[in-house]
């Protein structure tokens, strides 16, 4: 090769060389470019409850706030659908991910294509179990052990530590079904009138919640006087099937649940359920800005807690005015 020829064939690799490097290096940046429009993709677990309605929502109307390209893909309760859409935001290239996984495992092989990809995972409402914290960037969400701890106390306290309890749990192998049964079942042993006698999944729903104390009901009779659910729409169901059943709901037996949305929060106030532990789904703005400064380069913390409150027949009716869910 004579040397014009070398010239320029290091010219032309030098040149494809630097546009490799600024393409690289400007990735992250290019994200928050002004007047750029944002993509970003969030898995949602489905539609089950009215607390994943209001979250939804709160994502929704944040996204359109600010003028995001948002896709919303509703799992319909199924991890697989989830996992689907994920790969989907990778192909269509968005800037950062969103996901509220619906189970606690199982998540690594995708969020490790993500990572390959080089595009941010935030992780909302439910942690999962992984052995590699660096396939997510952080969590935001509630404590769902200290909800499940609010409630115990909570009850201890209103039914003098005595009593036969049946429990509702939530989706099995989620994270809050995980956390609040783990929680509530610590609390009540400092207590040894207070006994859980059976507990299964309503997965979240009210009517597989209505549907579990009907048969609990069949099963153990008058056995038991409290009912503790993991949310609100299967304790809104329990007092359904206890109506039904002839008995007052609130009164004959006690519910404490968890959640507190408007319903519930209005059914404390009637007297038909007795507690509601708050677990605030309105986290759409701080998502959105969580995002913004992960995608300007900024470090932020690995989880972003909640604060939530608890309603009973002191506070639900002063609390049911300014109630946003
Ligand atoms: O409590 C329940 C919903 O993950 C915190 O999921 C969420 C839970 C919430 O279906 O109502």
């Amino acid at each position: 090769m004579n040397t014009p020829m070398l010239r320029n064939r290091f010219l032309r690799l030098s040149a494809f060389a630097a546009a490799l490097l600024l393409t690289g290096f400007s990735a992250l940046h290019a994200a928050t470019k002004p007047g750029k429009v944002l993509k970003i993709g969030f898995a949602q677990t489905g539609a089950e409850s009215a607390w994943r309605t209001a979250n939804s929502e709160s994502m929704k109307a944040e996204a359109a706030k600010r003028g995001i390209d948002f896709k919303f893909s509703d799992g319909q309760g199924k991890q697989e659908n989830q996992i689907r859409a994920v790969r989907s935001f990778i192909t269509q290239g968005v800037d950062a991910i969103v996901i509220a996984p619906i189970v606690a495992t199982g998540w690594d092989p995708v969020l490790r294509e993500a990572k390959r990809a080089k595009i941010p995972v935030i992780l909302t409402d439910r942690a999962i179990q992984t052995a590699d914290e660096s396939l997510y960037v952080c969590f935001i969400g509630s404590d769902f052990y200290e909800e499940g701890r609010m409630a115990a106390d909570w009850l201890a306290k209103a039914v003098n530590g005595k009593g036969n309890i049946v429990e509702l749990q939530g989706t099995p192998g989620s994270d809050p079904a995980n956390e609040r049964r783990k929680a509530f079942a610590d609390a009540i042993v400092k207590h040894p009138g207070l006994k859980i006698i059976d507990s299964q999944s309503g997965n979240f729903e009210r009517t597989s919640g209505k549907q579990v104390i009907e048969a609990f009901l069949k099963k153990h009779g008058k056995n038991f006087s409290i009912v503790y659910s993991h949310n609100d729409d299967m304790a809104l169901g329990a007092a359904q099937a206890i109506e039904e059943a002839g008995l007052k709901p609130g009164k004959d037996i006690t519910i404490v649940s968890i959640d507190a949305v408007r319903e519930a929060v209005q059914a404390v106030v009637a007297g038909r359920i007795n507690c509601t532990v708050e677990c605030n789904p309105l986290f759409g703005p701080s998502v959105f800005d969580t995002i913004s400064r992960v995608l300007s380069g900024e470090k932020v913390p690995k989880k972003i807690i909640n604060q939530d409150e608890l309603f009973d027949a002191t506070n639900a009716a002063a609390a049911l005015p300014t109630r946003k869910y």
